[in-house]
C-alpha cells in the first residue's frame, strides 16, 4: 500500500457501460442509445456502482462527440439514476482534440483526462502534454472534477509536473485510474500496479484501476488488495471468463459491477455509496460556476 494513503473501508466502483471500441454488430448487448446507457446505468447503481464513464455513441451506434448527442446522453442518465456523471474526453482514437474539449459543455461532474499519448493497439491516442494543460484548465474553470486517467508509469510524472505547475484541481481532491493492459500501455499485472502506487504523486487523495480485457480479474483483486477503487465495464472487458466450451461473453455491465461489489465486499471493502464518493472526488463542496 502506498506510504501516504490509507486502505479505505469502502469501494468506490465506477462502470464504463461502452467505451468507443466494441462494435455493436459484434457485442448486441453492449449499450449504445441514451436510453440503454441510462437504464443501464440504473441498474448498476442498484448492483454497487457510484460513477458512471460515458462514452457516447449516434445513431448508427459509432462512437460521436456530437455535442447534442452528449448533453442528451447526460440528461438520460441523471433522470434514470444518481449515479457521479463522468464524461470521457478520450472518446475514440480517430476524435480531434478540439471536440474532445468540447464535451465539457455537456456539463458532467467528472471528465477523463489522460495525462499523455499511448499507442493503442494499432492506434495512437494522442494526448500532448499542452492538450494536457489545456484539458486541465478547462474543467477548473467549469468546475468539473477530473478523473486523471494513466496508462503509463511515465505519465504520473506528468500528473505530478501537471499538479505542481497548475495546483490542484476543480473539488481540491486528486483522484487517478490507473488503466492497465491496454495494447501499447503498462500490463494489467499486480507488480506493475504495485509500482505505480508507489509513485503516485503526494497531492493525490484516492486511485482506481482498470484491467483491460485478460486482465480485468488480476487487475481488480491487486486494486483490492492495494488499497485502490475499482473501475469495471463492457468499455474495458467484453469477456466474463473461461467456460467449458471457451470464453464466456459478458451479459450485461450490471453482472460485472454485482461480481465486482462481491468481491470487494468479501474482502471488507463493500461498495461506496454515492453520496460518499461525491465526498471523495471533491464534489460535495463544489460550487458550480
Ligand atoms: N477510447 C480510448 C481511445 C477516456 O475515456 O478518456 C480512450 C479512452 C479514455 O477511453
Ligand atoms: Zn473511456
Amino acid at each position: 500500500m502506498s506510504r501516504f494513503l490509507a486502505r479505505p473501508a469502502t469501494t468506490m466502483i465506477t462502470v464504463a457501460p461502452t467505451g468507443a471500441e466494441n462494435r455493436r454488430a459484434d457485442v448486441p448487448q453492449l449499450p449504445t442509445t441514451p436510453e440503454e446507457i441510462a437504464a443501464e446505468a440504473a441498474v448498476c447503481e442498484a448492483a454497487g456502482a457510484a460513477m458512471v464513464h460515458i462514452h457516447v455513441r449516434d445513431a448508427d451506434h459509432a462512437p460521436t462527440l456530437d455535442l447534442p448527442r452528449v448533453r442528451e446522453t447526460v440528461a438520460a442518465v441523471r433522470e434514470a439514476c444518481s449515479l457521479v456523471v463522468q464524461l470521457s474526453t478520450g472518446g475514440s482514437v480517430h476524435d480531434p482534440m478540439d471536440a474532445r474539449l468540447a464535451v465539457l459543455d455537456a456539463e458532467p461532474d467528472s471528465c477523463s483526462l489522460t495525462l499523455g499519448t499511448v499507442n493503442f493497439g494499432d492506434d495512437v491516442f494522442m494526448n500532448p502534454w499542452g492538450f494536457v494543460v489545456e484539458l486541465f484548465r478547462a474543467s477548473r474553470d467549469r468546475r468539473i472534477v477530473p478523473e486523471f486517467e494513466v496508462f503509463d508509469l511515465g505519465q504520473l510524472s506528468t500528473l505530478r509536473r501537471l499538479l505542481d505547475r497548475e495546483g490542484l484541481p476543480a473539488g481540491d481532491q486528486v483522484h487517478v485510474d490507473l488503466v492497465m493492459g491496454v495494447p501499447g500501455g503498462m500490463p494489467g499485472t499486480a507488480d506493475a500496479l504495485v509500482a505505480c502506487v508507489a509513485a503516485l504523486p503526494e497531492q493525490v487523495t484516492s486511485w482506481s484501476a482498470t484491467g483491460i480485457g485478460r486482465s480485468h480479474l488480476p487487475v481488480l483483486s491487486a486494486a483490492l488488495s492495494a488499497g485502490g477503487h475499482l473501475r469495471v465495464g463492457m468499455e474495458d472487458t467484453v469477456v466474463w471468463g473461461r467456460g467449458p466450451e471457451g470464453p464466456v461473453p459478458v451479459a450485461s455491465n450490471a453482472d460485472l459491477v454485482a461480481r465486482a461489489a462481491r468481491v470487494a465486499t468479501e474482502l471488507q471493502r463493500p461498495p461506496m455509496a454515492v453520496a460518499a464518493a461525491r465526498d471523495l472526488l471533491g464534489l460535495t463542496s463544489l460550487q458550480r460556476a
